[in-house]
Formats: C-alpha cells, sequence, structure tokens
C-alpha cells in the first residue's frame, strides 16, 4: 500500500485550509471520496440517468442494471448470501430505523426486553428506546468497561433474563474499541436472542462477512467507507425480513393495488418504496471496489500503525486522558486534556487546518456514563500518515498552551 499513491486518488486532500494544508481527522464522520467515486457520479448524469425498475427504454435498463450491480457489489463485500437479503436505504440511521419500527409494529410485545450499549450512537441508542416506548418492551442498556470494551458479564445477565434483541455497534464512534461480535452474536444466539450490529463504523476498517458472523442485521453508510452521502446498506436473515412489515410505502415496492388493500413486493423491493439514490447506489460499488483494491489485510496493518502511533503520541501529552484502551481500537482516539475545554481545543486546531470532532459526538449516553460533557476525537482513513498525527500532537500542545 503506497500511501502517497493513495493520497493522489483523494482530490480533497490538496486543500488548503485557512492557508494551511487540510489534516483531515474526521473521517469517523464522513471520510473523503477518491476521484473515481466522483467520476462515477458525473458520468452517471452524463450518461446514463433514468429512473430504475419502469422503462423498457434503453436508459432505464442500463440505469436498473448498475442499481441492481451495486446492490450485488454490496452483497459480496459483507458476503451476504443473497442479493435479496441486501436493502439498499439512505445510509445506517434509516436501515435502524427500518428495522426497529418494524419490530415495534409487529415483533415486539409489552414484556420483551430489547438491549442496546451505553456506547451507542444515538442512531441506534434512541431508535431502539423509542421502539421500546412504543411497543412496551422493555429497554435495557449494556455497560461498558474502562478499557472501552462491552461488559459481557453484564450482557450474560441480561441474555439470562431473555433478551429479544441485542443492537450494538461494531466499532464506538468514540471509544474505537472493536466488539467482539462473533461472540456476542454467538452467546446472544444460545440465549435465543437476535442481534443487529450497527456497522457504520466497521466495514470501511474491518473484514465483515454477515455469513461468519451470523448476524441478523447488519447496518452501515456508504460515506463511512468512501463512498457518497444518501446511500447505505441493511443486511438481514431472511425470514426475519419477510417478518417485518414495510417501512415506508408508495411506488417500487407494491405487488398490487387494488381500492381497498395492496399487496407488498418481495425482497428487497418491499423496502424500497419511491425513487431511491442511484447515482449514489452505483458510486457505491465504485468505493467498495476501492476498498477491495487496497485489502483489508493492508488497510488494516497501516491503520493499526497509525492509531498506535496516534495513541501513543498523544499520550505524552501532558493532562492527556484517553478513553478506552489500545487493544482491539480501530479508527478512533477519543480523549479530553486536564483544564482544557473540548471545544476551545478543537477551534485551534482547525486554525491550524486540523479537521476534528468536538462534543458528545452523539453518544450522549456514554457522556453520562464517563461524566463528561465532551471529547475531542480525531479518527483515521486509509490516507492518513504518522506526519498528520505529528501535526495533530503539535496543535494539541499548542493548544494546551495558549489555553491552560
Ligand atoms: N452508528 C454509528 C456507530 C455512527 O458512528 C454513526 C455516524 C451512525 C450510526 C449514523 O450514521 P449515518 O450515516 O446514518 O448518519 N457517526 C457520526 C460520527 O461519529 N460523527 O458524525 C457522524
Amino acid at each position: 500500500m503506497n500511501i502517497q499513491d493513495i493520497r493522489a486518488q483523494f482530490p480533497i486532500l490538496q486543500e488548503k485550509v485557512h492557508g494551511k494544508p487540510l489534516v483531515y481527522l474526521d473521517n469517523a464522520a464522513t471520510t473523503q471520496k477518491p476521484e473515481r467515486v466522483i467520476d462515477c457520479i458525473t458520468h452517471y448524469y452524463k450518461h446514463l440517468n433514468s429512473n430504475i425498475h419502469r422503462g423498457v427504454h434503453f436508459l432505464s435498463q442500463e440505469a436498473t442494471q448498475a442499481w441492481e450491480d451495486a446492490r450485488a457489489a454490496a452483497a459480496r463485500f459483507m458476503g451476504a448470501g443473497e442479493n435479496e437479503q441486501v436493502i439498499l436505504t439512505k445510509g445506517t440511521t434509516e436501515a435502524i430505523n427500518l428495522v426497529a419500527s418494524g419490530y415495534a409494529q409487529a415483533l415486539l410485545k409489552p414484556g420483551d426486553r430489547v438491549a442496546v450499549s451505553v456506547a451507542d450512537h444515538h442512531s441506534n441508542f434512541v431508535t431502539w428506546q423509542q421502539a421500546c416506548l412504543r411497543s412496551g418492551a422493555e429497554f435495557r442498556i449494556i455497560p461498558t468497561l474502562p478499557d472501552g470494551s462491552l461488559d459481557l458479564d453484564a450482557l450474560d445477565k441480561e441474555l439470562k433474563q431473555g433478551l429479544k434483541l441485542l443492537s450494538i455497534p461494531h466499532i464506538s464512534n468514540v471509544l474505537g474499541i472493536v466488539n467482539p461480535i462473533q461472540e456476542i452474536i454467538a452467546r446472544a444466539h444460545r440465549a435465543g436472542c437476535r442481534v443487529m450490529i450497527d456497522g457504520a463504523q466497521g466495514v470501511a476498517h474491518v473484514p465483515v462477512n454477515v455469513g461468519d458472523l451470523d448476524c441478523d442485521f447488519y447496518a452501515w453508510s456508504g460515506h463511512k467507507a468512501y463512498g457518497p452521502t444518501g446511500i447505505g446498506v441493511l443486511y438481514g436473515k431472511r425470514e426475519l425480513l419477510e417478518a417485518l412489515p414495510p417501512y415506508q410505502f408508495g411506488g417500487e415496492m407494491i405487488a398490487d393495488v387494488d381500492f381497498q388493500q395492496t399487496t407488498f413486493a418481495e425482497l428487497p423491493f418491499k423496502f424500497e418504496a419511491g425513487t431511491p439514490p442511484i447515482a449514489e447506489a452505483i458510486a457505491l460499488k465504485e468505493s467498495l471496489d476501492f476498498l477491495s483494491e487496497i485489502g483489508f489485510d493492508a488497510l488494516q496493518k497501516h491503520e493499526s500503525e497509525l492509531i498506535t502511533y496516534a495513541f501513543n503520541r498523544l499520550n505524552e501529552i501532558d493532562g492527556m486522558e484517553i478513553y478506552g484502551g489500545l487493544a482491539n481500537r480501530s479508527g478512533v482516539v477519543s480523549f479530553n486534556i486536564k483544564d482544557v475545554y473540548h471545544y476551545d481545543a478543537g477551534v485551534i486546531l482547525d486554525q491550524l487546518g486540523i479537521a476534528v470532532r468536538t462534543g458528545h459526538h452523539c453518544a450522549q449516553p456514554l457522556m453520562r456514563h464517563l461524566n463528561i460533557p465532551g471529547t475531542l476525537r480525531c479518527s483515521f482513513a486509509c490516507y492518513n500518515t504518522p506526519s498528520e498525527v505529528d501535526a495533530l500532537v503539535e496543535g494539541v500542545g499548542k493548544a494546551c498552551s495558549m489555553l491552560r
């Protein structure tokens, strides 16, 4: 993996911010896009633009084929057995809402129990909390340990008391700890509990094979994996997807509409009402090709060296507190510095051209659990370099001397 060759594929990395070279360390929010993904969108609108699944004409058929090729690419990328098990959504949030609203409507009863983790993004936490409120199910929260890992003893206790569904992140967007989801899924299944994985921070950093994992649902967003915004993926086991009612109604998702009744289309169309994000899906395939060409062996080696370097160098700073340990960490380092408010440091870093995130990272329950208002967070992608980590550490040092 030649890092300069990779960087050259990302036009935005040549940008300057406040007159300084951009150091982009906000990849957990969204990754930058390689030129081939940007070109793919332009190509679609110049040469292929048409609505799908409807037309007899050439362009519509070509666009439909490209859309279905994107679905097949997503299925291959995540090891889904059948293309029909892959629903194309707007993103992780929509995918979780699709499952949770279906559960609330049809599968959850008062007295059922659903658990999430305290380290969840609001997109998973709030969605299941609300599904429980709507259905009368009990909402349970699995805590994390000081090293950032999920408290598996607490999980076992919950499983013993009976859980209908567990929905947890593959990788926390704040702690960056990779949950041992294969083991967790096996334990949950032994206890008769279904498992949904929020893979928003997963797929661009670790290889995912939903067949090997045996998860019941897995959701992710294209824009965190070098693809466009507005497109995401929900994988589900066939029998569960069939048991869930449609999430939205409209065109594309019907089999037959009569005056009083409607029958719904087969999977996956039952969950894809209306004109979908066609250009985005086609460009998603391009981003998955980009990731596959790098390969997860090279990618993980590069990113784990970078994360280790960042973790150790940040730890050299006086008063540094990093949340979670180094073990099983991927993508993200969140931290605070004694007597420095995270937001103020973020503003100073921005002036230096360094993009990090500050605040609660849409994980207020975790902030409450840690008893902090927020953190600074740097997050990495394939194109980041050790010298960008050096720039960050130098910038944080500068912020400390200005603010303390
Ligand atoms: N789940 C996790 C673990 C996430 O990190 C995010 C977005 C989502 C779900 C929602 O994804 P979306 O594509 O549907 O918005 N995380 C972040 C973040 O950490 N900073 O900005 C967005």
